[in-house]
């Protein structure tokens, strides 16, 4: 079983195209394993899947993108689906990271966060993990520093999405400085 390839069609089916694979989530994100599993059994290459796979698919994944409960699973974050899900307001750590390449951060400086075609702008708990996400759109990213702690106090909410990756509605460019390039 290629567990990399099925992380990334669960991706894709949770938080982007549940339509294509006749699921409905519901306000948190939530599908039923045996709907996933009677759906994706419909492609050759996924005939033998079972609950199990989706368990190891989440122990070997390098980031916790999906989450398995009472019989069901999620996407973590990440969603583009129209209907905007629910997720869990938490206090923020007093600072969180954005990985962006360089060419967007004028905009963003500008502008503020926006969560463009995602549901939530995605904020890192760690600036290694900032730097990893711009990584992939450009070698040498920008990380910006969110004062999340004014933010917080100023009414902000954030949410959250797994120990690493925290989300917001959008970020003013008040609360957002250039960090030193990592
Ligand atoms: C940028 C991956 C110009 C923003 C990652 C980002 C993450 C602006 C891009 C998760 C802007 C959107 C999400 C503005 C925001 N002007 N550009 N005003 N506001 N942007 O992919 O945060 O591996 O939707 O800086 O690791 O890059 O898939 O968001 O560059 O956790 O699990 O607009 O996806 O996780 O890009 O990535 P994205 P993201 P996975």
């Amino acid at each position: 079983m290629d567990y990399q390839r099925l992380s990334k069609e669960m991706s894709y089916a949770l938080r982007h195209a549940p339509h294509e694979y006749e699921l409905e989530l519901d306000e948190y994100g939530w599908v039923e394993i045996e709907q996933l599993i009677s759906s994706l059994q419909e492609q050759p290459v996924w005939r033998h899947i079972s609950e199990q796979d989706f368990h190891t698919m989440i122990e070997r994944s390098d980031k916790k993108r999906h989450e398995i409960k009472d019989g069901k699973i999620r996407a973590l974050y990440g969603h583009s689906t129209p209907k905007k899900i629910v997720k869990e307001e938490k206090a923020p750590p007093d600072l969180l990271y954005h990985g962006t390449p360089q060419r967007f951060v004028a905009s963003i400086l500008a502008n503020g966060l926006k969560p463009k075609s995602r549901q939530y702008v995605h904020l890192s708990e760690e600036k290694d993990t900032a730097l990893q996400v711009g990584k992939r759109r450009d070698a040498s990213p920008a990380i910006l520093t969110i004062d999340a702690k004014r933010a917080y106090e100023d009414g902000v909410k954030f949410y959250h999405g797994n120990e690493m990756v925290w989300l917001a509605d959008e970020i003013d460019h008040k609360y957002i400085s250039v960090t030193a390039n990592g």
